[in-house]
C-alpha cells in the first residue's frame, strides 16, 4: 500500500478530463487501495483518480465515521437525480476552504464495481453529494468553481501564498 500525493488547485493537472477505464484488473486494484489509503489519511470523504494524478473514471468514498461504508465506483454514471441540496462542501485539493454548494438530493448511479461487475446504487444525503463532487472532478471541475470569479480569486491567491510560505520554511 502506498499513500499518494495529492493534488491542489490551481494546478492544472486537476483540469483534465479523465478516460474510461478499460479493464478491472490488479494493477486497477492496487491503484483503488491506494486511493482508499490516501482518502483515510487525509482525512476525506471521497477521492477522485484526478485528484492523485491518474486521469481514469474512478473514485472511492466513505462518509462514515469509522471506515465501514466504502465504496468505488469505476466509469460511473448518473442514471437519475431529483431534488436539490445545499451542502457546505470542501475539497483535499482546496484545503482548507468550506462553501455551500447545490446539488441534487438523490440519485441513482451505475459503475463497475472492484471485479469489474456493473452495478447500481442509490444514494442521498452526503453520500450522494460527495458522488457528485468526486464525479466532477473526473470531468476537471472543482467545488470552486461554483463559486464567484472573485472568491476563487481570493481562495487562489490564498492557496499560492500559503504554499508559498511553505516552500520558503522548508529551506
Ligand atoms: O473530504 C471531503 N469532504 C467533503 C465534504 C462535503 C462535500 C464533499 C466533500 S469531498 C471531500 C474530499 C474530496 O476532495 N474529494 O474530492
Ligand atoms: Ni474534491
Amino acid at each position: 500500500m502506498a499513500k499518494l500525493n495529492i493534488l491542489e488547485f490551481p494546478d492544472p493537472r486537476l483540469r483534465t478530463k479523465a478516460a474510461p477505464v478499460e479493464a478491472v484488473d490488479d494493477g486497477l486494484r492496487q491503484l483503488i487501495d491506494d486511493m482508499f489509503e490516501t482518502m483515510y489519511a487525509a482525512p476525506g470523504i471521497g477521492l477522485a483518480a484526478t485528484q492523485v494524478d491518474v486521469h481514469k473514471r474512478l473514485l472511492v468514498t466513505d462518509v462514515s465515521h469509522d471506515q465501514t461504508e466504502p465504496f468505488v465506483l469505476i466509469n460511473p454514471v448518473i442514471v437519475e437525480k431529483d431534488g436539490v441540496t445545499m451542502t457546505d462542501e470542501g475539497c483535499l485539493s482546496v484545503p482548507g476552504y468550506y462553501e455551500p454548494v447545490e446539488r441534487a438530493e438523490h440519485i441513482r448511479v451505475r459503475f463497475l464495481d472492484r471485479d469489474g461487475k456493473e452495478t447500481e446504487m442509490e444514494a442521498e444525503g452526503l453520500l450522494a453529494v460527495c458522488i457528485q463532487h468526486e464525479m466532477d472532478h473526473l470531468e476537471g471541475k472543482l467545488f470552486v468553481d461554483y463559486l464567484s470569479e472573485s472568491k476563487r480569486m481570493r481562495i487562489r491567491k490564498k492557496l499560492e501564498k500559503e504554499r508559498r510560505h511553505a516552500a520558503a520554511a522548508a529551506m
